[in-house]
């Protein structure tokens, strides 16, 4: 429970009201997410926890073990993570370069955090809404799969480096397989790696590609389930059991919490953005 013992699943309006006061006066959150805090509590919750958004419609299910949260941070922490993503004169989120080859790779030393998936998924359009706040990043996506070919890597601060990778499937690199399996073999530094599913297709078979290779390696890994605003609540919720129920049951090293997010409506960005800072050591959480 966080300190001052309030999650969002508890809070009544009134206490949300008093949480929200308290994190825009304890904290330096940035203008965009002060917005996000005065949302009505059904918009700041579908925008902010889209899991637990869900979960009021599993109300009625009886297993006990189904948990569909694990990482449960508060208001407080999510705010503080926007200042993680926010650039100032000292804390500066930028474009490193672009690899088609680990040891062209830059030579950082700081944690670092991958995106892997199919072509299309939205890989690069996931990053470019962490880096919403940095607009002057650029991230290049694409209606075209296969539009990014190299590993590109983006420095947050000192804090951690984020790396966008080219995706896999339908108009992958040529290379794909020997530039993305010895990165995610003999990266030292990488303390994570997401992989991406369509939250309207789910698991394809060529997402085997990307699991056993995080699964043979050891990896671990999170899924991340993009483009939620395309598809309904119950087809949503249908993919959210289904890919859990794979993590359960066939995976090893896979965080069993999913990330479900959209780049387009902003759902789930923050929340990610909490759980990278958390992962990397940036952050201490009380969830
Ligand atoms: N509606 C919706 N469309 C999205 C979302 N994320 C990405 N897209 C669209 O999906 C297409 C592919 O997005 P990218 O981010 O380029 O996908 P990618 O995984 O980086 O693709 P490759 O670089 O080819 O591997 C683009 O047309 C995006 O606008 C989302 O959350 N919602
Ligand atoms: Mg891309």
């Amino acid at each position: 429970m966080a300190a001052w013992g309030l999650r969002l699943g508890v809070a009544k309006p009134s206490e949300i009201g008093a949480v929200m006061g308290r994190v825009n006066r304890t904290y330096s959150t940035s203008p965009v997410f002060s917005e996000v805090l005065r949302l009505p509590k059904r918009q700041l919750t579908k925008l902010v926890f889209p899991l637990q958004e869900l979960e009021r419609h599993l109300v009625s299910d009886p297993r006990p073990d189904l948990h569909l949260r694990i990482f449960d941070p508060s208001l407080e922490d999510i705010a503080r993570a926007e200042d993680v993503f926010t650039p100032t004169a000292r804390h500066r989120i930028e474009y490193v370069s672009s690899a088609v080859r680990l040891d062209h790779a830059p030579d950082l030393p700081r944690p670092e955090v991958c995106f892997i998936g199919r072509s299309n998924v939205g890989k690069s359009s996931l990053i470019k809404a962490l880096f919403s706040l940095v607009p002057e990043v650029e991230v290049r996506v694409s209606k075209k799969p296969g539009h990014t070919k190299k590993m590109n890597f983006f420095k947050v601060g000192k804090y951690f480096t984020l790396v966008d990778m080219p995706g896999y499937g339908y108009r992958a690199p040529e290379d794909f397989v020997d530039m993305v399996e010895t990165y995610l073999k003999e990266r030292r530094n990488l303390m994570r790696t997401f992989l991406l599913v369509d939250s309207v297709v789910g698991i394809q078979k060529t997402d085997n590609i990307a699991i056993e290779m995080c699964e043979e390696f050891a990896l671990p890994y999170v899924m991340v389930l993009t483009k939620i605003d395309k598809s309904s609540k119950g087809h949503l919720l249908k993919q959210v059991l289904q890919i859990q129920k794979f993590v359960d049951t066939q995976t090893q090293g896979c965080f069993p919490q999913l990330f479900p997010v959209s780049a387009v409506t902003y759902s789930g960005i923050h929340l990610l953005r909490c759980f990278i800072a958390n992962i990397t050591g940036n952050l201490k959480t009380n969830g």
